[in-house]
């Protein structure tokens, strides 16, 4: 959150001057976005967001929601009727499991702007039995966010020292999740803003990712999530900025684990070509995007677009991942607790996991002691999305 604001961005990197007809993978269509919205034959217009629309080739898919199996009547005869799909049946077809799955554990992001701010009242780590419940359910990922200022106070910068306070905080629940087996992403929350101003020194960038890493780099259960949602910065300035941090990461000694590098609009083309450049000695990073299924895909709105809006959404990462041999991971993805929105977000997740292995894993925003009465809040025991969301729409993916 605040995910695909950061397409605000795309409008500047998605001038386009008239032409009669957009060539495959082009932009058709989108909020501001004035070129033309018919695609060349072939390829059809494809509703991405309320930002992006782009040409797809062939005709649009859509992932079928309901399934029609036969039933036995009393009276002996079958019959055949259609009816919302079992969990076994929500997805057909081959499907690659999910290596990473489980929810966003927030909380030390909290209360943006008080830095240092007060643990218990600003903001607070997550909590040990939320860890366990998930755990207990199959679950094995979990994302935590904290905030730079507070694990490097303004007044020494972001190359200086730790809060030993905060950093501790930090090592605490990381040490507890993965004490239990499971990953965990560790993410600084902070759109590539520190202390009011974007980041833009490659060099601090990556210094400040080395010396994180170094803590972290015995532990092959942590994954380093380089940057929440950059927005607002070019698309080649934040891959020179993720470049920077996988290189720090690695630097570290931190050889084995997982980066996940995040773009700003990744829909665009030239994000899309900047991101394809990145390299990691290792060999082991992946793209993290965020999807909403509301109108605006902000995740602020318990209403869906509709049943198939999820996989829609996906489909053009999707396509990209496959045609640049990428891997991605969703770290972000929410909707209300009704039916419509139960269906999109099952569309989504069978879309990923019969995407051929492209997707690692997925992330539902979010569980964290602080969330309340948030539409979108797992934390058990009584979270909104505990009830429906968690059986119906989460577990049949695990
Ligand atoms: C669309 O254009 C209007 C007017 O220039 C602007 O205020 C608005 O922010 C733009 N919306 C987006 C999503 O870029
Ligand atoms: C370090 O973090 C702790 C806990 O949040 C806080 O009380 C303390 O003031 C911080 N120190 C600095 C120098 O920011
Ligand atoms: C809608 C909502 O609750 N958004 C929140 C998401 O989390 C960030 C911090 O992680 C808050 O700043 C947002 O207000």
């Amino acid at each position: 959150m605040k995910s695909l604001l950061a397409f605000s961005s795309l409008a500047v990197l998605s001038l386009v001057k008239p032409v009669l007809s957009v060539a495959v993978y082009g932009q058709c269509g989108g909020i501001n976005y004035t070129g033309s919205t018919v695609c060349d034959s072939g390829s059809v217009c494809t509703y991405s967001n309320a930002y992006y629309s782009q040409c797809l080739p062939g005709s649009a898919t859509t992932v079928p929601t309901t399934t029609t199996k036969p039933t036995t009547t009393p009276g002996g005869g079958t019959t055949t009727t259609t009816s919302t799909a079992p969990s076994s049946s929500i997805c057909s077809g081959s499907r690659t499991k999910f290596k990473y799955f489980g929810v966003n554990e927030s909380g030390a992001e909290f209360g943006q702007t008080a830095w240092p701010g007060t643990l218990g009242k600003d903001y607070t780590w997550p909590s040990p039995s939320s860890i366990d419940y998930f755990v207990g359910k199959g679950f094995n990922t979990f994302r935590v966010p904290f905030l730079l200022e507070r694990m490097n106070p303004p007044a020494t910068g972001l190359t200086g020292a730790f809060n030993q306070t905060y950093l501790s905080g930090l090592q605490t629940i990381v040490n507890y999740i993965t004490g239990k087996g499971a990953f965990v992403l560790i993410e600084p929350h902070n759109y590539m803003i520190y202390n009011n101003a974007a980041i833009t020194s490659t060099s601090d960038f990556q210094t400040w990712w080395k010396n994180l890493a170094t803590v972290f780099k015995s532990n092959n259960n942590v994954i380093f999530d380089a940057m929440n949602e950059p927005h607002d910065i070019p698309a080649t300035t934040v891959a020179s900025l993720m470049q920077a941090a996988i290189n720090g990461i690695r630097a570290s000694g931190a050889t084995t684990q997982l980066i996940l590098v995040e773009g700003t609009s990744w829909q665009s083309s030239g994000n899309a070509a900047a991101f394809t450049s990145l390299k990691d000695p290792n060999n082991n990073f992946a793209i993290e995007m965020h999807q909403y299924l509301d109108s605006d895909g902000s995740g602020t709105s318990a209403t869906c677009v509709s049943s198939t809006i999820g996989a829609e959404r996906l489909a053009a990462a999707t396509t990209w991942l496959q045609q640049n041999n990428l891997k991605g991971v969703l770290g972000e993805i929410g909707a209300g607790s009704n039916s419509v929105c139960i269906s999109a977000v099952q569309g989504a997740l069978c879309s990923m996991q019969q995407a051929g292995g492209v997707w690692l894993g997925a992330l539902w925003w979010a569980a964290g002691p602080w969330w309340g009465t948030y539409y979108q809040s797992i934390e058990p025991p009584s979270g909104p999305a505990i009830a429906q969301i968690l059986p119906q729409a989460l577990q049949p993916f695990l």
